[in-house]
């Protein structure tokens, strides 16, 4: 507690007018996460394969010690389920978020059938609010134009029926980002002799996600809907969650913020602030970032 309470109080000196001014969000490590600007969008595969992800800062990975357990305050041991996250994004003219998250897990489980029941498996769920203006309060099976619920399975052969899906029990027309190939993904399973099967013991899961984002995002399509243009130095409502079952139902629920109303109430998201290249590849201790960078673990 205290280190939390001496975290708060550097980040509001660092970056005063940033923390000042934004309503009081619920990130899980009281500071608040960082999406950091992909050098070299062109490289990225969207295979669930980490090796293009080298790049990537180490110091703004989001690890289970940076998150909540939502469904119960324990957190299962990294033995039970071990997370790594790496968020992206690029400027227009690309203007899209990237997501790698691998998951180490002692028994994966993907055997759900029904897309909206999904949440009993193993699985990721990208929670969005762009313009993080807050104030959605709805219910979870609300229409999403405001507040989204982008969730990641990994699909095989009798259990989970594809990649990608917009929760929760929305009209069959809301589906149109991910039916168009705009929002991508793909889950990497090793070992390899797993990767066809619903359940399996000791597995690491990779989840790669690369997609556009939208407020609002309109049931009628993309020309109805706007196109979110990503900046340097933006805040966005955004939550990341990995839900947690091992076989018999969910388990856990492990998120960025801290009650699992964030899923469909903007005010209860985490938040993900996006750095440019130069930001994070020369955060030195004696920058503000370099300093908030040194906070976080
Ligand atoms: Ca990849
Ligand atoms: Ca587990
Ligand atoms: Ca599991």
């Amino acid at each position: 507690m205290v280190r939390k309470v001496a975290v708060l109080a550097l980040a509001v000196l660092i970056v005063g007018a940033w923390v000042t001014t934004a309503p009081a969000y619920e990130n899980c490590n009281d500071l608040g996460y960082f999406a950091l600007q992909v050098p070299s969008p062109t490289a990225i595969t969207v295979d669930g394969e980490a090796g293009d992800w080298g790049w990537f800062d180490p110091d703004f990975i989001v690890t289970t010690d940076d998150m909540c357990n939502t469904l119960q305050g324990t957190m299962p041991p990294k033995s039970d389920i071990d997370i790594a996250i790496r968020m992206g994004w690029t400027p227009e003219p690309d203007n899209r978020l990237y997501a790698m998250v691998v998951v180490v897990d002692d028994t994966m489980n993907f055997d759900e059938t029904v897309m909206d029941n999904g949440w009993k498996d193993d699985g990721l769920e990208i929670i969005l609010d762009p313009d993080h203006a807050g104030g959605w309060h709805e219910a979870a099976d609300a229409l999403r134009t405001g507040h989204q619920q982008w969730t990641f399975e990994h699909s095989a052969p009798g259990g989970y029926p594809q990649t990608a899906w917009l929760r929760f029990n929305q009209p069959p027309e809301m589906q149109w980002a991910i039916e168009a190939g705009l929002v991508e993904a793909a889950t990497n399973v090793e070992p390899a002799s797993a990767a066809g099967m619903t359940i399996a013991p000791d597995v690491t899961v990779g989840y790669e996600v690369r997609m556009p984002a939208w407020d609002p995002y309109m049931p009628e399509g993309e020309a109805a809907s706007t196109r979110w243009i990503l900046q340097a130095g933006q805040t966005l409502g955004m939550s990341v969650i990995l839900d947690e079952a091992d076989a018999g139902g969910r388990t856990d629920q492990i998120a960025t913020h801290k009650l699992e109303l964030g899923a469909h109430d903007s005010d209860m998201t985490s938040e993900f602030t996006l750095l440019a290249i130069g930001e994070y590849a020369t955060a030195v201790e004696s920058s503000s970032w370099g300093k908030v960078k040194a906070l976080l673990h």
